[in-house]
């Protein structure tokens, strides 16, 4: 009887570290699931316009004060990147150059490309 009542007793103390494993497995992919969201975060405060196909992907993107925004060309023939305002403007981008501009003050940012001018995009700075 005193030997059940110790198995008993240990029973619980036993599955304690079970169930650590098994919080410490389920809490596992939700911790990666943040990380990944943060990531996703992350990127959207850095910025990164691509260039294929004839076109600026996202064609929009907001961002806070202060990111630079950079764009890569993709497409096997130069592009670049003009604001309609004059505030930035890239020199022709061959495959695969980057250029990067980083926005110091809040306010919508149309561009177009300066060899295809029907490419257009916009970048919102907030
Ligand atoms: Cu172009």
């Amino acid at each position: 009887m005193r030997n059940l009542i110790a198995e008993l007793r240990f029973t619980p103390a036993r599955l304690l570290p079970g169930r650590a494993v098994v919080v410490a497995m389920l809490l596992g992919p939700l911790a990666g699931a943040m990380l990944a969201l943060a990531a996703v975060a992350a990127e959207d405060a850095t910025g990164t316009v691509t260039i294929d196909n004839f076109t600026f992907t996202p064609p929009e993107i907001t961002v806070a004060v202060g990111t630079t925004v950079k764009w890569v060309n993709h497409d096997d023939i130069p592009h670049s990147v003009v604001n309609k305002d004059k505030v930035f403007r890239s020199k022709a981008l061959d495959t695969d150059d980057s250029y990067s501009y980083t926005f110091a003050s809040a306010g919508t940012f149309e561009y177009f490309c300066g060899l295809h001018p029907h490419m257009t995009g916009k970048i919102i700075v907030k």
